[in-house]
């Protein structure tokens, strides 16, 4: 499904909370999938969905979604699954779709080292036009896909990708492989929980003796972003 079938769905801020998920029998999450074209988007959304690879996936062009339903420590979820075409050229094209994401994957391949290198463009790209309101948390995960390459074919190593993680708010880190299916329901599932800590975190009650933030808060919450101030 191209961009263009979709222009009907609403790119409006998420609006999901513990309130509404304990008031809901499944909870929705916007979950969009970035990174540079070829690292294996579209192959690890279709690993996740159809338990499926395909060894000759051409690039994507414009936004593909697909919906599907897991449960993650005893809460039932329906992912609704944004997979973007990574190439340059199409950037007008997925951009508009960030917004009202709950949950954003930042892609690398690990035989791709500028892939990696790329990370931070993507982590740019995704707050400017997902509107993430400056000095906010948002719940990004880190996937090094392709892990199924021989050693010597290598780029990018756990190390180097946790130090940069380290250095971006320390999102979770899952190596993948959609090819073998390695880790590929792992990394969503993480993706989830990365999402339902931050949520529990903006849910919970001030305690009495610390500096009084809810209206701040209140005023600025959006969905699973959290101001820096208002960390723990
Ligand atoms: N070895 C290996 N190859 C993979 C893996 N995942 C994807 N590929 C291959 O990498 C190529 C690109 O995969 P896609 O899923 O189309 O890449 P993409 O990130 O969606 O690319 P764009 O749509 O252009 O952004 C295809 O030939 C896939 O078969 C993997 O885990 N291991
Ligand atoms: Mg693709």
């Amino acid at each position: 499904m191209l961009a263009n079938n979709l222009m009907s769905v609403s790119t409006g801020r998420g609006s999901n909370s513990l309130q509404n998920r304990n008031s809901q029998r499944s909870t929705l999450l916007k979950v969009v999938i970035l990174g540079d074209g070829g690292v294996g988007k579209s192959c690890l959304m279709n690993r996740f969905v159809s338990n499926h690879f395909d060894e000759h996936s051409f690039h994507t062009i414009g936004v593909e979604f697909l919906n599907k339903d897991i449960e993650i420590n005893g809460e039932a979820y329906t992912l609704q699954i944004w997979d973007t075409a990574g190439q340059e050229r199409f950037k007008t094209l997925r951009t508009p779709f960030y917004r009202g994401s709950d949950i954003c994957l930042l892609t690398y391949a690990v035989d791709d080292k500028t892939s990696f290198r790329n990370l931070t463009l993507w982590r740019s790209e995704f707050l400017k036009y997902a509107n993430v309101q400056e000095g906010s948390t948002f719940p990004f995960i880190v996937v090094g896909n392709k892990v199924d390459v021989p050693e010597s074919e290598r780029q990018v190593y756990m190390e180097e990708a946790q130090a940069w993680c380290s250095e971006n708010d320390n999102p979770p880190l899952v190596e993948t492989s959609a090819k073998d299916a390695t880790n590929v329901e792992a990394a969503f599932g993480a993706a989830v929980d990365a999402w339902a800590r931050l949520e529990a975190r903006l849910e919970r009650p001030l305690v009495e003796d610390t500096v009084d933030l809810s209206k701040q808060q209140s005023q600025h919450r959006t969905s699973c972003c959290m101001p820096i101030s208002g960390t723990e």
